[in-house]
C-alpha cells in the first residue's frame, strides 16, 4: 500500500501538501485523522494558526465546497474552537480567504485562527 506521505510527495500540490508530507517543516498545534493545525509563518497576531483538511478532495477554496464536504467543514471549525480553548483565547477571529479579491494565496482550503490581541472591525 502506498503511504500517505508518498502520495503527497508525488501529487501536484500546494505548499500545504508539502507541509502535510513533511517536506517543509511546520509547527504543529493539533492533528487528527482529518485535520492538521499549525502555526502560520507570517503571523498577523500573537496567535495565528492555520487549520487545513489533510485530504484536499478538490477543496482548493471554500467556493469549491459541496454537500459531500459538510463533515470536513465542520471538523475545521470544531478544531479551531478546540485550539482556541487550548490557547486560552478570550476572543478570536476565524477567517477563510477566498480567491484573489479575498486575498487567498494558497489554493488548499484553510481556516485562519487569529487571536491574542484586540481585533478591529471592519476588517481591512
Ligand atoms: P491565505 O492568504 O488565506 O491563502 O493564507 C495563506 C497563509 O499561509 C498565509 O498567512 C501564510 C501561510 N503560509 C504560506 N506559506 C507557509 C509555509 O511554508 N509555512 C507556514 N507555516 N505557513 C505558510
Amino acid at each position: 500500500m502506498i503511504s500517505r506521505s508518498f502520495r503527497y510527495l508525488f501529487s501536484k500540490g500546494t505548499i500545504f501538501d508539502k507541509i502535510l508530507s513533511k517536506q517543509i517543516p511546520s509547527k504543529a498545534v493539533f492533528e487528527d485523522d482529518d485535520v492538521y493545525a499549525f502555526e502560520d509563518i507570517q503571523p498577523q497576531a500573537p496567535v495565528h494558526i492555520l487549520i487545513i483538511p489533510k485530504f484536499k478532495d478538490n477543496l482548493s477554496g471554500i467556493s469549491q465546497a459541496e454537500e459531500k464536504n459538510v463533515k470536513i467543514l465542520g471538523r475545521l471549525l470544531l478544531t479551531a474552537s478546540r485550539v482556541a480553548k487550548e490557547k486560552n483565547l478570550s476572543g478570536y477571529r476565524l477567517v477563510i480567504n477566498e480567491g484573489k479579491d479575498g486575498c487567498q494565496s494558497v489554493d488548499h482550503l484553510h481556516v485562519h485562527l487569529i487571536g491574542g490581541r484586540q481585533m478591529n472591525w471592519p476588517p481591512g
